[in-house]
């Protein structure tokens, strides 16, 4: 903001709103039987987090229900949790991914 409309002028400077994508949270939910490493393989694997960041999120979503792993576009979201949820449920485990709009 400026005063280049005089002092007693109320401050403005036009600014064309830029069009963003709207961005999606994808989520991990806990439950009680998926293994904890087979949840932290699955942050390293498809969201492309080290194993520490892995680790950390894998316990965040067992302490606290559930977790946002990442925000993405939509349809890259909606990748994210087809890969997850087909390889969760290949391997017979519970796992559940979401998304929803940020
Ligand atoms: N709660 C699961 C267990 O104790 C681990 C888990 C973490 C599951 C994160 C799902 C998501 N084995």
């Amino acid at each position: 903001k400026d005063d280049s409309e005089g002092a007693t002028g109320v401050a403005t400077k036009t600014r064309p709103k830029t069009q963003r994508p709207p961005m999606y949270k994808v989520m991990l939910l806990n439950d009680d039987y998926t293994p904890m490493e087979f949840v932290v393989h699955i942050l390293e694997r498809f969201f492309g987090l080290n194993h520490a960041q892995s680790f950390e999120i894998m316990l965040m979503v067992h302490k606290k229900g559930l977790a946002v792993v990442g925000v993405f576009s939509f349809e890259v979201a909606e990748t994210k949790v087809a890969q997850v949820m087909d390889f969760a449920r290949r391997h017979q485990h519970p796992l559940q991914c979401t998304m929803e709009k940020d």
